[in-house]
């Protein structure tokens, strides 16, 4: 068989399952470090239940995923995960999903390795969310996780440090609500509501223009010089709040 022949036989198998994501359907990728309850405990040193330097790589991690050729206008990192939004007409790939699910994952493993002198490893989903509510619903939905996370997180670390067992700090913040779980910490000296906002709010990073003041040798005039940057935003606000601050940076789309 004539080499062409046996590439257009193959290939069929190769791509015949392809999907891609219809036209005015909003993508979202989710990205989520592979066993980082193990690798935050056992390679990184890393602080529990917070550690700045594991939030600094993940941030890292994130502005690379922003900058690696997918149009993202919305990037947001919680715990190990990182949530991308794409712009609503994003034509990269064709929207096949494999390529967004494989290159996304493969790009923040590689980012996230480097920074971290080790393997650290990231799988990803995309999710498609057909209306501008979904997609304001799912960012809501993980600054609720973030928030949720960040509680059990510090009555678990400080049941720990009171030589409870694991068994036994999971057993006992399982039966607790949230006013019990705030109850328990503020009876140790830790008052929830003055936590840091990144730890109960993810971070969020957007692109903002910024005017730079630059000088032109050739003319020999100062030039004023438009570039777009991401801006971190460690102060997240929370319910409705968010959901107007999504709305704004989606605009009109
Ligand atoms: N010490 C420490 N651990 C962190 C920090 N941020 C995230 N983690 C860890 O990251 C884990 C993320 O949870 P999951 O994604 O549910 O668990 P996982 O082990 O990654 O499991 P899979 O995602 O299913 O592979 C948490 O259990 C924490 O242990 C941090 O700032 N400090
Ligand atoms: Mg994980």
């Amino acid at each position: 068989m004539k080499f062409d022949e046996l590439d257009d036989q193959m290939r069929v198998f190769e791509t015949a399952m392809d999907y891609c994501v219809l036209p005015g359907i909003y993508m979202v990728a989710r990205i989520d470090g592979r066993n980082f309850t193990t690798l935050t405990k056992e390679k990184g040193h890393f602080e529990a239940p917070f550690d700045e330097k594991f939030r600094d790589m993940m941030v890292e991690t994130t502005k690379h995923l922003m900058n690696c050729g997918f149009k993202v206008i919305y990037g947001y990192t919680e715990s190990d995960e990182i949530s991308l939004l794409f712009d609503k007409d994003i034509d990269l790939f064709r929207r096949k999903i494999r390529k967004y699910n494989s290159i996304l994952a493969g790009e923040s493993s590689a980012k996230f390795s480097l920074l971290f002198q080790d393997i650290g490893s990231f799988d990803c989903r995309i999710c498609q969310l057909p209306q501008k509510n979904n997609v304001i619903d799912y960012f809501r939905w993980r600054n609720e996780d973030a928030h949720r996370n960040a509680l059990n997180a510090h009555c678990y670390w400080m049941l720990r440090k009171k030589e409870y067992n694991k068994k036994e700090a999971t057993e006992y913040i399982m039966h607790k609500n949230v006013a019990e779980k705030n109850e328990l910490l503020f009876s140790h000296g830790i008052n929830f509501n003055e936590l840091p906002n990144w730890q109960k709010r993810g971070i969020g990073l957007y692109w903002k223009e910024e005017e730079k003041y630059g000088y032109n040798p050739k003319e020999k005039i100062e030039v004023n010089v438009k570039r777009n940057v991401i801006n971190i935003d460690y102060n997240l606000p929370m319910r409705e709040e968010y959901s107007n601050y999504i709305e704004k940076i989606m605009g009109t789309k």
